[in-house]
């Protein structure tokens, strides 16, 4: 059976493209979500995709995507610092979670190098920008 992945972005993401571009690049997140479902389509996957500005929101879309999705892209945007909530649904869920985020936050403020999601994700990828996104895409279909 096809491999099914959930891009699911936390807060702040809906404003790629105008959003300090120097750190987060010029691509919009519907830009970035058609690549994402582009590339899991050229592997054989498919790629559904969700954003909220809420953390029950996604803790509620973890909950979901058990059963339903192989594995989880997940940049958890300011989430990633702070929730313990999403870290939780995380482990409750028993998802593989690639964590991704476009900036190296470990070369920036240092309330960005704590990760409550780290510790329970399969990967993290940092710095990358959007191709972050592709190469846990790469890493999750080339894994099944
Ligand atoms: C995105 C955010 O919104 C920040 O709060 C994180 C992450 C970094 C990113 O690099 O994609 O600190």
């Amino acid at each position: 059976m096809a491999i099914s992945i959930l891009l699911l972005n936390g807060p702040n993401l809906n404003m790629l493209g105008t959003r300090e571009p120097q750190i987060y690049g010029s691509q919009t997140l519907e830009d970035v979500e058609t690549l994402c479902k582009n590339h899991a389509e050229e592997k054989g996957a498919s790629l559904s995709v969700f954003q909220s500005n809420h953390e029950g929101d996604l803790v509620d879309a973890i909950q979901k995507a058990r059963g339903h999705y192989d594995a989880i892209v997940f940049n958890p945007g300011a989430y990633t610092h702070t929730s313990i909530a999403i870290r939780d649904a995380i482990t409750a869920a028993q998802m593989a979670i690639y964590e991704v985020h476009l900036s190296n936050v470990h070369a920036r403020e240092e309330f960005r190098h704590h990760s409550y999601v780290s510790g329970v994700a399969k990967a993290v990828i940092a710095g990358l920008g959007v191709h972050g996104y592709l190469a846990a895409i790469d890493e999750i279909c080339d894994d099944a």
